[in-house]
């Protein structure tokens, strides 16, 4: 019997008695704990989200349609029919989210450029007010001691391009992606100095070229969409180059990527080694291409005569050298050695795997120790980024104004202390982005899986912390999970 917690139990918190405490304003002195899990001094802490998600202000200071403009105004391709038109608004709030990020406290913020703003035809003449736009949100965020790092491509293609050449199914679309990103860096150099190309590989062309989900919504065959995969490998490569030659010195890139991450089942040296080779094999088509400058055997092997077709120089170009890697993980695939030619096997997911409210979010923390450790053995990057983690959760708004999000406050408690083990293992891990600032539009999905640590109501554009904001405002004041 133990008097103490029944005397707990007994007496019943209200929501608001918890709310006082829990969201109070200010500095709150952190308490020393020695065991607690910190990270390496200067760790950088932040926050990310892409254009269209949030911008809104589609037909805005010369702004023309991104294929997602017209993919989500098509019917029944995304939840309910649901548009970014005004998303949240963060064209004309955006000094309002970036003081949500002073008060967290957060030292960086990984946001991306809307391609149809600044070449609202994808190519030809620059739109000044377009890249005007993006001046202004680097110098509010430099203004508030919060350092920008850029993403060019996070999917928003202008539709003039898809329309001109099919979008990413044409080498002429790698090239104005290359001198798009040239054009801003050479306007954004002197203030940004971290730049992603693209976002997430296999969502701008296997999703929306070979299995319709995202914009364009395409179904090719399978060799026309290994061509689509290696024009965007391509158009990275190509960026690179551009960004490098049209700015300011010092200045570095990289790419945002969500490699599929394999864990071993069982931690030992066999295990960890197939997770290598899984790495390896699994992201063939894109960031092992890009790390190795080539396409591995055993992919060529698998995909036959639909292999990508690869003009000379290509591979040096998209194998040109990074100054980092960023990475967006979400959710891992188990894996065990084996005697397959490839010497992996992946372990079918049982259907009880526990996931988040967005059926492809499997809880699986140790994810982001595993992603660091496996590209880091295999490539030796000299930094790397977690530039995307986080989770959708039912959040509901009570009637004392908070959203009490403990299932999203365990998801990263138990992400973070696994990303902490790789930074005191050694790995060069710098930096943690979390997905998301705010709710937003979650592509074909619409509104309905909200990923902000700050609750957005869209009918009124408010943004509300929720109990997540709070733990990361703490965990960055203490460096350390809190
Ligand atoms: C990231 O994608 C994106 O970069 C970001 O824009 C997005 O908001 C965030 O994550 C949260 O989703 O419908 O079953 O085919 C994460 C990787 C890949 C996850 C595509 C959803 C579609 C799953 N995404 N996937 S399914």
């Amino acid at each position: 019997m133990q008097p103490h917690s029944r005397r707990s139990f007994g007496k019943k918190l209200t929501a608001a008695a918890l709310a006082g405490g829990v969201f109070s304003e200010g500095a709150v002195a952190e308490p020393q704990h020695p065991k607690r899990l910190t990270f390496p001094e200067g760790f950088l802490w932040g926050c990310a989200t892409a254009s269209y998600q949030i911008e809104g202000a589609v037909l805005e200071d010369g702004r023309k349609p991104s294929v997602w403009d017209t993919f989500s105004h098509t019917p029944g391709k995304t939840h309910n029919g649901e548009t970014g038109d005004v998303a949240d608004d963060s064209y004309h709030r955006y000094k309002t989210d970036i003081q949500l990020m002073k008060n967290l406290g957060v030292k960086v913020y990984r946001m991306s450029v809307a391609w149809p703003r600044v070449f609202p035809d994808g190519t030809g003449q620059a739109n000044e007010k377009g890249i005007n736009y993006y001046e202004r949100v680097v110098d509010e965020l430099l203004a508030n001691g919060i350092d920008p790092y850029v993403t060019m491509y996070h999917w928003d293609l202008p539709q003039a391009q898809q329309d001109r050449v099919g979008g990413w199914q044409s080498r002429e679309t790698s090239k104005a992606f290359a001198d798009y990103s040239g054009f801003v860096a050479k306007r954004l150099s002197d203030r940004v100095h971290h730049f992603f190309t693209t976002n997430e590989l296999v969502c701008m062309t296997d999703l929306a070229y070979r299995w319709g989900q995202f914009a364009p919504g395409l179904k090719l065959a399978a060799a026309e969409a290994n061509q689509v995969r290696h024009n965007a490998i391509l158009g990275h490569g190509m960026a690179v180059q551009a960004i490098r030659a049209s700015s300011k010195p010092g200045t570095l890139v990289g790419l945002a990527e969500n490699a599929t991450v394999y864990a071993p089942v069982f931690e030992d040296d066999a295990g960890i080694a197939a997770a290598q080779k899984a790495t390896r094999h699994g992201n063939a088509q894109f960031l092992t291409a890009i790390m190795e400058g080539k396409y591995v055997e055993s992919y060529l092997a698998q995909e036959g005569s639909a292999a990508p077709k690869v003009e000379a120089g290509d591979m040096k170009i998209i194998g040109s050298p990074l100054d980092f890697v960023g990475l967006n993980v979400y959710t891992p695939e188990y894996v065990r050695p084996d005697d397959s030619p490839l010497g992996f096997a992946v372990i079918p997911r049982p259907k009880s795997f526990p996931h988040m409210p967005s059926p492809w979010l499997f809880v699986g923390p140790e994810v982001l120790y595993w992603a660091v450790r496996n590209v880091s053995e295999l490539w030796k990057p000299t930094t790397l980024y977690i530039t995307e983690n986080g989770c959708s959760s039912l959040d509901v708004l009570t009637a004392d104004g908070h959203v009490y999000d403990t299932d999203r406050v365990m998801y990263l408690r138990n992400h973070l202390t696994h990303l902490h083990r790789a930074a005191v293992e050694g790995y060069p891990i710098k930096g943690y982005f979390l997905w998301s600032l705010m709710d937003n539009f979650e592509w074909a999905d619409g509104y309905t899986n909200r990923f902000g640590i700050h609750y957005v109501d869209f009918e009124t554009q408010k943004r509300t912390p929720k109990l997540s904001a709070e733990f990361y405002r703490r965990t960055i004041a203490a460096n350390a999970v809190a």
